[in-house]
């Protein structure tokens, strides 16, 4: 039996082809693909002995086409003939030069097209048999080797990057989708192999790479890129949050001991792990394993988490001297905090009834600094607390200012970290600054993460309830992406409920996020929790919020984050 791909947009055209090559033949076995992308796709799944391929198509066009599959090995090979209307015969030298084996001249006969097709193969076929006779397995040896890692049999730098290439063409959809490439380190190879000799290193080496494979072996990519260094490269995820539990269970399976085979000897492996993110973190592979390699280094010693995310902030804090904590040590005083505000509106009034307050940092050499890149690093050093406690007398003053332009109703949201609220002067600090700009507590929303709750720490409990009775509101961000379970509600004076991005991105077209946010926003209701989306986007999107009840959405659709003054001017001229 021989696969023929057809490849031409017009059906009467392949039915033609279809019936004089499956009519009174029987070895023929006919595959069809109406257009030029989908022509190519088909022949590197079903790897076909021969095509015959339309020149005048849509969008890509024969030559395109037979330009692509020569570019790619397991294609290049395959004889190649070109259908082409009469009047087109000028162009086909073109694609002679380009490779092609043979053309036909529609119409053509039976007779044609059987013995176009019969010689072709026949050709082939010949060429072929030597070709796997005596060529082919020394290539492959060579090609094995120059591809894979001879240890652990694993793909090699090099193959990395065909296989890279490939993941961005064959899955990579939409700009919304990310890749991550994670690399791995075993932190202790070195000790090991000082201590257990090189036999032991490598069967443990070998030992995780197995467990690595089958592990997260069968649609991701695994590398074997250095002795003590492995990289895995994910289908494009829609959601980011995917990637920190794939990393945290793979850390988990691989750090447990093993036992080397035939020996007493039980090692247990020390992992470290970076992750870049395609596209953000870089387009070209070789930037990606760069900055997951930097990240990797960037994992600290003494603390659970064996991973951490490339920013570019770890680039800087790897520079020692651009000392990221030392610019963030001297961000307040040299200006460079800026409150952006994000208005939220009211669903059924369709008035601006809120904003978040989002920081951001213009660092003079960095220019915009995001807060998810430099809070971690604040909350860590403890810095967070100075700033935090910058934030909200200057956001008080803000408002001071929203009031005197006569927006007494609206209500200003503030992210809060864990260790601001683990302050005994948090609550007095904050009254203070709301009497002394002449503003009352309702005019604030505290936004918390379930961090927070799941610590259930009773001072907290209290703190936030006593703010709560004077007024001010208490939210619950980044619902769903965590956690998500309404029972430390009880203890704590939830008012408002912030559905995270994640499930409203692709609500029209993810039918369980669908589902989920339906029953969020029900069980809010029953709760007397008033819901936040937030980022809405689309019109779509928000249609499907009012369709569901949403109390008040938040999102690009009606205005990114903005500057104090521009989000004055906002006020004014929202209608
Ligand atoms: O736009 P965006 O990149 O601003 O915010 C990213 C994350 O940083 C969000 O999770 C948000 O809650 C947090 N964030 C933004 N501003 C602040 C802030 O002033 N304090 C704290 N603790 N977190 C903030
Ligand atoms: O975690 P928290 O909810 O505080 O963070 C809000 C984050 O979402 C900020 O980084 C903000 O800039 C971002 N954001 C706000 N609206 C949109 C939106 O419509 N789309 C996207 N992609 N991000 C948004
Ligand atoms: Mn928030």
């Amino acid at each position: 039996m021989k696969k023929v791909l057809v490849i031409d947009d017009n059906p009467n055209d392949r039915l033609v082809i279809r019936k004089i090559l499956t009519v009174q033949n029987t070895n023929f076995e006919v595959h069809e693909a109406s257009n030029g992308e989908l022509g190519v796709e088909l022949a590197l799944e079903i790897n076909p002995d021969l095509i015959i391929c339309d020149v005048i198509m849509p969008e890509i066009d024969g030559y395109v086409v037979l330009e692509k599959l020569r570019l790619n090995k397991s294609t290049e090979a395959i004889p190649f003939i070109f259908l082409t209307a009469k009047n087109d015969l000028a162009d086909l030298r073109k694609g002679m030069n380009l490779g092609a084996d043979d053309y036909l001249i529609k119409p053509f006969s039976p007779q044609d097209l059987l013995q176009a097709v019969n010689t072709r193969l026949k050709r082939f076929s010949g060429v072929k048999q030597h070709y796997e006779a005596q060529i082919k397995p020394d290539l492959d040896k060579l090609n094995w080797q120059l591809n894979y890692d001879s240890l652990t049999r694993l793909p090699n730098r090099f193959l990395l990057h065909e296989k890279f290439d490939n993941i961005i063409q064959k899955w990579y959809r939409n700009s919304q989708q990310i890749i991550p490439i994670i690399t791995l380190k075993l932190d202790n190879l070195e000790v090991i192999t000082y201590k257990h000799g090189y036999d032991i290193s490598d069967l443990f080496v070998k030992q995780i790479a197995e467990k690595l494979l089958n592990f997260v072996g069968q649609d991701n990519t695994i590398a074997h890129i250095n002795k003590d260094e492995f990289v895995i490269i994910l289908t494009p995820l829609n959601e980011q949050n995917i990637i920190r539990s794939i990393v945290e269970s793979t850390t988990q399976e691989v750090s447990t001991p093993l036992k080397i085979k035939g020996t007493k000897i039980k090692v247990s492996p020390q992992l470290k792990v970076g992750i870049s993110l395609y596209p953000q973190d870089g387009k070209e592979l070789d930037t990606l394993l760069h900055h997951s390699r930097t990240a990797l280094t960037c994992v600290e010693k003494n603390k659970p988490e064996k991973y951490q995310f490339y920013s570019p902030i770890i680039a800087l804090k790897n520079q020692e001297e651009l000392s990221l904590e030392n610019d963030l040590e001297n961000a307040i005083d040299n200006n460079q905090f800026h409150t952006y505000y994000q208005p939220q509106i009211h669903l059924k009034t369709g008035k601006i009834i809120g904003a978040e307050v989002l920081l951001r940092w213009h660092h003079p050499q960095l220019s915009l600094v995001f807060p998810n890149q430099f809070i971690p690093v604040a909350e860590e050093n403890g810095y967070i607390i100075k700033i935090g406690s910058w934030l909200i007398s200057h956001i008080c003053e803000q408002i001071q200012q929203i009031y005197l332009r006569e927006f007494k109703n609206l209500i200003v949201a503030i992210n809060l970290s864990v260790e601001q609220i683990n302050q005994a002067d948090f609550n007095q600090k904050l009254m203070q600054n709301l009497i002394k700009n002449g503003i009352t507590a309702n005019c604030l929303t505290l936004e918390i993460k379930e961090n927070l709750l799941l610590k259930n720490d009773p001072m907290v409990i209290a703190r936030l309830t006593a703010l709560h009775d004077i007024g001010v509101k208490i939210a619950l961000d980044d619902f769903g992406t965590g956690y998500s379970s309404l029972s430390y509600l009880q203890s704590f004076p939830v008012d408002v409920l912030k559905i995270d991005q994640c499930l409203i991105r692709n609500i029209n077209d993810n039918g369980k996020n669908l589902t989920i946010i339906h029953s969020i926003i029900e069980l809010a209701h029953n709760l007397n929790l008033q819901v936040i989306a937030e980022g809405v986007e689309t019109q779509a999107e928000l249609d499907t919020l009012v369709g569901l009840n949403c109390d008040i959405v938040q999102g690009y659709f009606y205005g990114e984050p903005l500057p104090f003054l521009d989000f004055m001017k906002l006020l004014r001229n929202f209608s």
